[in-house]
């Protein structure tokens, strides 16, 4: 297993000349083959990944002073999109973290816990996205929650009015929309564990208005090739006080905590490049990752993955039955 501290950067004077900056711009690289690639929590299959599009350990700061410190929080992000019909986003993080807050497994409860906030704008129009309290925000953008201990269990939180997840289990963050996995160590880790590493690793099929009753109403993002799409990302890490205060980490030049994750003004800008020769018949389906998105299955071409084993949907049914 690699570890984190082999990619830990002593480097931090970027972050003084570009804190308080508004409108990051980041780019995604293609991914080469989305059948090569695993939602299994390693990073194996990131081999072909170029780190100098990665948000590393030396980008990551604390929102409120834009300080680092690698004994609280640190990680790297990493981001690769694939073409129609295929039609996905593919995220990876690893962290290190010194107290691992997971104290319920309920989506319901995660803002109390350690969780990967992100927000989507993808159709790059701004505006609020969900707060919490007005529904019409969903045509803006939405906003999930990815808890490293639960995710791989029960999927990806979509935000405060996502949906009951006991009546509807968040089908946003769940397959075959979104598939999730993620490896913890020490791998008993537990609510309040200390010094944990956990790496989170995802393939989401993503939307310009998500609907949370259905994908029947929610209109699909499709990508395209350099296309500009707003993506916010913070994790809020609850070690403090009582309550476990949240304290946001951020990449460096994020505009601010709750602005550059729900509202699209505030997020980066992130840019689809294009970094294989052709993206003409390029295949459908990952392993563990579904059979590309379930919108563009009539244009998958012959040879690609239509179906796959994935244990992990089989533990999300099981659980959302009880
Ligand atoms: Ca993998
Ligand atoms: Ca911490
Ligand atoms: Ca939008
Ligand atoms: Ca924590």
């Amino acid at each position: 297993m690699k570890r984190l501290a082999t990619a830990l950067l002593t480097s931090f004077a970027f972050a003084s000349l570009a804190f308080g900056h508004a409108g990051v711009t980041n780019f995604m690289p293609t991914v080469p083959d989305p059948r090569a690639m695993n939602i299994d929590g390693s990073e194996d299959d990131w081999g072909w990944y170029d780190p100098t599009f990665a948000i590393l350990p030396d980008q990551v700061v604390q929102h409120v002073d834009g300080t680092a410190n690698a004994d609280d929080w640190t990680g790297t992000w990493q981001w690769a999109w694939s073409p129609p019909p295929d039609n996905a986003l593919f995220f990876f993080m690893r962290a290190f973290d010194d107290t691992l807050r997971a104290e319920d497994i309920n989506k319901l409860s995660w803002w109390n816990n350690d969780n990967l906030h992100q927000g989507f704008d993808m159709d790059h129009g701004g505006g609020d996205t969900t707060v919490n309290d007005e529904p019409l925000q969903f045509n803006n953008g939405y906003r999930t929650h990815t808890n490293p201990l639960f995710a791989p269990i029960v999927g990806i939180s979509m935000g405060g009015l996502g949906g009951d997840p006991a009546a509807l289990p968040h089908w946003g963050g769940n397959p075959p929309w979104t598939w999730v996995s993620g490896v913890m160590l020490p791998a008993d880790a537990d609510h309040f564990s200390a010094n944990v590493e956990f790496t989170i690793e995802y393939k989401m099929h993503t939307h310009d208005i998500y609907d949370p009753d259905s994908p029947e109403n929610t209109v699909a993002h499709v990508n395209e090739v350099d296309q500009v799409v707003h993506i916010g990302q913070s994790f809020d890490d609850g070690d403090l006080g009582d309550h476990g205060g949240q304290n946001g980490w951020v990449q460096i030049g994020t505009e601010n905590f709750f602005g550059g994750v729900i509202h699209g003004d505030g997020m980066a800008d992130w840019q689809l490049l294009l970094t294989i020769d052709s993206i003409e018949g390029y295949p459908c389906g990952t392993v563990n990752g579904g059979a590309g998105d379930p919108r563009f299955q009539d244009q998958c071409p012959e040879g690609s993955i239509t179906s796959v084993e994935h244990a992990t949907w089989a533990r999300i049914k099981s659980h959302t039955q009880r």
